[in-house]
């Protein structure tokens, strides 16, 4: 079978950057994890749009953890972290990372949007 991947458009840069779906596209969705921050913060999805966030450390071992949709994942440098999903509920999802990674820890989070 035959998969798109990357179609992301990204919007906007480190600080506040959205990324949202390309209208048509089950995509790979990247995201960094470095202390004390996720890159990109935001991101945008259709609601039953399927999808794959693939997570990378550039630091250390750090946490994603989205308790209101029950995902969580250890995100280890030098690995793809994958995880796939097809979010079915409308909203705004934090996720942050729950592995102690210093000072500045409670900061490293971010938003999950969920469009209908
Ligand atoms: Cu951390």
């Amino acid at each position: 079978m035959k998969r798109r991947t990357m179609a992301a458009l990204l919007i906007g840069s480190a600080a506040g950057g959205v990324a949202r779906l390309a209208a048509d596209a089950p995509v790979e969705i990247r995201i960094a994890a470095r202390k004390f921050e996720f890159h990109p913060n935001k991101v945008a999805v259709k609601r039953g749009q399927p999808l794959t966030l693939v997570l990378m450390s550039e630091d250390r071992i750090h946490g994603f953890k989205v308790p209101d949709l029950g995902l969580r994942a250890e995100i280890v440098p030098g690995q793809e972290t994958r995880v796939a999903l097809t979010p079915e509920k409308v909203g705004s999802f934090t996720f942050f990372c729950d592995v102690f990674c210093g000072d500045g820890h409670e900061e490293m989070d971010g938003t999950l949007i969920v469009e209908a």
